[in-house]
């Protein structure tokens, strides 16, 4: 008879699962393929005391996932918010642009953490960022070394993740969560090498009865492949008057007569770098 747990961890083919009674299962799937995520719920039937099989999984409030031109990887699942956790160093590329809108397209809410406020690198970051928070985005500021007290009120009742470039501070800011060094914090030096020291997997964590937190391993790359081009605008807070205004549906923004984006752009109602980065996404889901 099945029961049904939640994944706390997944390790590519092999899980941990919890009922909501407590009782931990290291778990394996039964089809070749992982089609399952930290944070599904899923039914399980245990093997023994310690053992069970994944059978299936039950319905998902959300997906976070990255596709790239070969293969889709998990992030997480049933999350409702999104930290994507930035710092000025190591520097910051895209990835932030890339998981937002991924977060909309998913439906959910997501929030900018600018950490390692104590680097004075950070001044020009934040200069950066306020571009985000003009958009609508939380931007929080914080110091994982100190505390990370102030995204409590923001994650309370939340299924939250982090997640980010690799050294961004996420599992530090776990840990300052946590009150524990349950997560593993990497050198600055050592994080983007062989991965010993870092997160090499997504961990679900208690920070109350009703607050869960997912700590994820540092992406380097955001594929975003399973967009819709034709729906792109609609993802760009900024853009998204714009959404159905070209005359072509699959408008590459460059140079096609009666585009709305291009035109938009030259009276200098929306800013250059989103047209380049809009442009570069459209060209890469239309590869
Ligand atoms: N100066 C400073 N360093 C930090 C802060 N938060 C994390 N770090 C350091 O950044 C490095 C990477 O941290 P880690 O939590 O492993 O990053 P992750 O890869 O995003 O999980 C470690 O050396 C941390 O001590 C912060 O707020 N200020
Ligand atoms: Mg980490
Ligand atoms: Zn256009």
């Amino acid at each position: 008879m099945p029961d049904t747990a939640q994944i706390t961890a997944s390790y590519g083919r092999r899980f941990i699962v919890r009922t909501p009674a407590g009782a931990v299962f290291d778990a394996t799937t039964r089809k070749k393929r992982v089609d399952f995520a930290c944070g599904d719920w899923v039914r399980i039937s245990p093997v023994n005391s310690e053992q069970a099989v994944i059978e299936d999984y039950l319905p998902r409030q959300s997906l976070l996932y990255r596709q790239d031109a070969w293969k889709t990887k998990l992030i997480a699942a049933n999350v409702d918010k999104l930290f994507i956790v930035t710092a000025a160093v190591p520097a910051p590329n895209e990835l932030l642009q890339r998981a937002l809108l991924a977060a909309e397209a998913a439906g959910i809410g997501a929030v900018v953490v600018a950490n390692k406020a104590d680097l004075p690198e950070t001044a020009a970051w934040r200069e950066k960022l306020s571009f985000y928070e003009s958009l609508g985005y939380p931007v929080i500021e914080t110091c994982a070394l100190d505390n990370a007290n102030n995204l409590r009120p923001l994650m309370q009742g939340h299924t939250n993740i982090f997640l980010g470039q690799s050294g961004m501070g996420k599992s530090t800011l776990t840990n300052a969560l946590l009150g524990s060094d349950a997560a593993r914090v990497g050198e600055i030096s050592t994080a983007l090498d062989s991965g010993k020291h870092t997160t090499t997997h997504a961990q679900l964590y208690d920070l109350n009865e009703e607050t869960k937190l997912i700590d994820s391993p540092g992406l380097q790359e955001f594929g975003l492949h399973h967009l819709d081009a034709a729906q792109l605008l609609r993802y760009f807070p900024d853009l998204h008057h714009l959404a159905g205004q070209c005359r072509f549906h699959n408008c590459t923004h460059r140079a096609e007569p009666g585009c709305a984006v291009k035109s938009a752009a030259e009276a200098g109602e929306i800013r250059e770098a989103r047209l380049a980065f809009l442009q570069r996404i459209t060209d890469e889901l239309l590869r």
